[in-house]
């Protein structure tokens, strides 16, 4: 039974800035929940990022929405899927939904004894790692980095790019890592239907796709753009629930998801996406939002499903933080492996967390 819920605001500083066609991140502001009771404290991260630049949420704005909607539904028996339920009527805020929806999961499963892997139906120990770069200030800048991943191990690589940071990083990347090379690219909504022809000229680098590379609302547009344009196009930004994925499949606005469970309002729709995909042949990657080590671990027990069938954004913790507020992740052989104990499998580090945190509020307690 659950006794109370906290929220939890904390804020870590990146390894390096990560420029992206929305903006440059230099720390990572982190909302978590910790649901509690019977001794157990099950948690979720929050994907939000402290500004509405990636997506309509932020992280100021999902703390709200949790204390004036969503967390007054929540009483001692809540359970994921009783949560679920409850906010079906609450428009958007998937990041939101997410982050309480993951800790009550968290908090059932590390009860029963089971970890997040088991209960999603995971079917690999480990999962390949790929790893997101930054837009960098110059090409030099960018081979140099991409080098250091993949010393690293990291299995595929992929570009941030931009209208102006594009074609020519793309080609120097492919001419000297060779064709060998597992690369893709990430647009962020960068471009315009009317720039089919320029993304077209990526084909002939033979990428593995390109990500959103049109604003989240136009997905019949990317439908458009997939008949000019030979690479395969996934959706990230666009897909916000199963029933969004089947209607962008089923006009052929994309051939590859990016599922991220903070995106699509947690692990029981990010699973619906997983299965939709899988029947249809559709291949899956888990995408990253520069999570700690407390939504990294329950992001690898997604991947370890047997629909991911490409190297996500799951990077080890030294890619985003000198420290991570768990026990880092680490690239053996450029996988990671997948937690195994109950719930997400992870701890945090309290003593640290609690150094890097600058509130924590008791928001429910619910009666015996
Ligand atoms: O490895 O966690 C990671 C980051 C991967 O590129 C990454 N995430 O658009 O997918 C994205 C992007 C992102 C990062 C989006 C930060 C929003 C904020």
């Amino acid at each position: 039974m659950i006794s109370e819920i906290r929220l939890r605001r904390a804020r870590i500083d990146l390894v390096s800035p990560f420029r992206t066609s929305f903006g440059v991140e230099t720390s990572r502001e982190l909302l978590y929940v910790e649901v509690s009771g019977e001794g157990t404290t099950g948690w979720g991260e929050c994907v939000a990022m402290s500004e509405p630049m990636y997506s309509s949420e932020y992280v100021d704005g999902c703390e709200s929405v949790l204390r004036r909607f969503m967390l007054p539904l929540v009483n001692r028996d809540t359970t994921a899927q009783s949560f679920a339920r409850a906010v079906s009527g609450i428009r958007g805020h998937y990041m939101a939904k997410a982050v309480l929806e993951t800790a009550l999961l968290d908090f059932q499963l590390r009860r029963d004894g089971v970890s997040l892997g088991t209960f999603l139906g995971a079917t690999q120990t480990r999962v390949r790692s790929g790893v997101s770069v930054g837009i960098q200030p110059s090409i030099d800048d960018l081979l140099r980095v991409v080098q250091g991943y993949l010393d690293d191990g990291y299995q595929r690589i992929k570009l941030k790019i931009e209208p102006g940071f594009d074609i020519e990083p793309v080609r120097a990347v492919r001419t000297t890592f060779g064709a060998e090379l597992l690369l893709q690219v990430d647009a962020n909504s960068a471009y315009q239907l009317s720039d089919a022809e320029h993304l077209a000229r990526l084909d002939e680098f033979d990428l593995l796709l390109i990500e959103q590379p049109l604003p989240e609302e136009q997905v019949a547009s990317h439908a458009q753009l997939s008949k000019v344009v030979r690479t395969p196009i996934c959706l990230d930004e666009s897909i916000l629930s199963a029933d969004v994925a089947r209607e962008a499949l089923d006009i052929g606005a994309c051939s590859i998801i990016n599922i991220k469970p903070g995106r699509v309002g947690g692990f029981l729709e990010a699973k619906k996406i997983h299965d939709l995909c899988y029947e249809r042949g559709v291949a899956v990657w888990c995408g990253g939002m520069l999570e700690t080590g407390i939504g990294r671990a329950a992001n690898l027990a997604l991947a370890a499903l047997p629909g991911f069938t490409l190297p996500g954004d799951t990077s080890a913790s030294s890619r985003y933080f000198r420290r991570d507020v768990t026990a880092p992740f680490v690239l053996r052989d450029g996988h990671l492996d997948v937690p195994t104990g109950p719930g997400i499998g992870i701890d945090p580090d309290t003593d640290y967390l609690d150094s890097i945190t600058s509130r924590s509020d008791k928001v429910l307690v619910c009666d015996e």
